[in-house]
C-alpha cells in the first residue's frame, strides 16, 4: 500500500505527572481501539512538550516511564503500536524549527493555550511555550500521519498543523505534506472535570490530588476520592438537561456513563432521583472495578525498568526509521545537501 492511501495515527500525552482519569477516558482509551482500525500508530510520550512547563517537582524519566506502563496497562499493544518517547527521535526537534521558520507569529499569538498558559505575563513567557504548536506540527507532519485522535482542547492546534502543512506545500509548490485529518473524541468523556470544581478540567498539574483520580490509585483512595468529590445538595435529576448549572453533578454522571459505555441521559434515567450517597456509592464501585487492575498493571509493569526501556527504545527505533526516510525526502524540497 502506497503511503498516502495508509491510515497513520499519531497521538501523545505530556510526561507531566501521574496519568488520571481524564487522560484515559478522553484519550488513550479512544487509542487502544483505533490501533485496530489502522495500518500504522505511532503513540508518543511527549516529553520534549513537557520542557514547556518544567517544574521542579517534574522527573522526566519516571514520568515517561509511567505514561508508557499506563499506556500498556490500558491496552496499548507494542505490537500493533510504537510506543516511543519524543526525544528519542531527534528529527522531531529538527523540523519544528524547519516548520518554524515558515509559521508567522501572528498564528502562534492566537493560540489560547499560549495565553492560557502564559496568562498575564506573556513578557515572561519562554519562547518554547509559543512554539508548542509548531513541535506538535512536527510531531504529526514527520510521520505524514494521516489521522489524529485529539480532544477538544488541541483542536485548535491541528488545525495548526493544517494550516502550517499547507504553507510549507505551497511554499515549495507541491503537495509534500497530506493534511492531517482530525479524529475528534466525541464520547461522553471527551473532557472529565475536576473533582473538586466542575468548571475546571481534571489536569495532572492540578495542586489538590483530590481534585483527581490517579489510574494508579489504590481502592481505598478512590473511595475516599469520590466520597470527598464536590457535589450538590439535590437528588440527581431524570433528564440530563436539568443537570445545567450543576457542573459537579455532570462531571459525575458523564464519568459514570462513560465507564459503564452508556450515554449520560441513560445514567440520569437510572439514578432519578437518588441521592448522592448512593450514586457515589455505585461509582466508586465501578471505578474500582475499571481502573483499579490497570493501576495494578502499571505497578507491575513499573517494577520492571528494563522491559520498559526495551519497548522504549524499540518503539523509537521504529519511528525514527520513518522520520529520517521523510527527513531525506525533505532535505531535497529545501535544497540541503543530503545526509
Ligand atoms: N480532563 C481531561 N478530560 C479529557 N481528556 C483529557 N486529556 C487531558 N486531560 C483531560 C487528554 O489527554 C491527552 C494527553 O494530555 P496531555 O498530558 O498531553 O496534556 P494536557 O491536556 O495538558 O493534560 P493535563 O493532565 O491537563 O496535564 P497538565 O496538567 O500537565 O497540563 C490529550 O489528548 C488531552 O486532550
Amino acid at each position: 500500500m502506497s503511503e498516502k492511501n495508509m491510515k497513520r495515527i499519531l497521538s501523545g500525552v505530556r510526561p507531566t505527572g501521574a496519568i488520571h482519569l481524564g487522560n484515559y477516558l478522553g484519550a488513550i482509551r479512544n487509542w487502544v481501539k483505533l490501533q485496530h482500525q489502522s495500518e500504522e500508530n505511532l503513540f508518543c510520550i511527549v516529553d520534549l512538550h513537557a520542557l514547556t512547563t518544567v517544574e521542579e517537582s517534574h522527573d522526566l524519566a519516571n514520568n515517561t516511564r509511567n505514561v508508557a506502563a499506563a499506556y500498556l496497562a490500558s491496552g496499548i499493544d507494542p505490537k500493533h503500536s510504537a510506543i516511543f518517547s519524543q526525544s528519542h527521535v531527534a528529527e522531531h526537534s529538527e523540523l519544528a524549527w524547519i516548520l518554524g521558520c515558515l509559521t508567522p507569529l501572528g498564528w502562534l499569538n492566537r493560540m489560547t493555550q499560549f495565553k492560557d498558559k502564559a496568562g498575564k505575563k506573556t513578557e515572561h513567557a519562554c519562547l518554547g511555550l509559543l512554539a508548542y504548536p509548531v513541535l506538535m506540527a512536527a510531531d504529526i507532519l514527520l510521520y505524514r500521519a494521516s489521522h489524529v485522535p485529539v480532544g477538544e482542547d488541541q483542536k485548535q492546534h491541528l488545525e495548526l498543523a493544517r494550516d502550517i502543512a499547507g504553507a510549507f506545500n505551497r511554499r515549495y509548490n507541491q503537495e509534500f505534506f497530506q493534511l492531517p485529518e482530525p479524529i475528534i473524541l466525541g464520547t461522553a468523556a471527551a473532557r472529565v472535570m475536576s473533582l473538586r470544581d466542575g468548571t475546571v478540567k481534571m489536569s495532572k498539574s492540578d495542586a489538590s490530588d483530590y481534585s483527581r483520580i490517579n489510574l494508579m490509585d489504590s481502592a481505598d483512595v478512590i473511595a475516599l476520592k469520590i466520597r470527598k468529590a464536590k457535589t450538590d445538595a439535590e437528588p440527581l435529576p431524570a433528564e440530563l438537561k436539568a443537570l445545567e448549572g450543576r457542573p459537579e453533578a455532570l462531571n459525575l454522571i458523564t464519568i459514570f456513563a462513560s465507564l459503564s459505555d452508556q450515554n449520560p441521559t441513560q445514567t440520569c434515567q437510572t439514578y432519578a432521583g437518588h441521592s448522592f450517597a448512593s450514586f457515589k456509592k455505585d461509582l466508586t464501585d465501578l471505578l474500582i472495578a475499571k481502573i483499579a487492575p490497570i493501576g495494578e498493571e502499571m505497578r507491575r509493569l513499573l517494577g520492571d525498568e528494563t522491559y520498559l526501556d526495551t519497548i522504549l527504545h524499540t518503539g523509537a527505533s521504529q519511528a525514527q526509521k520513518l522520520a529520517s526516510k521523510h527527513m531525506q525526502d525533505l532535505r531535497a524540497v529545501l535544497g540541503l545537501i543530503p545526509l
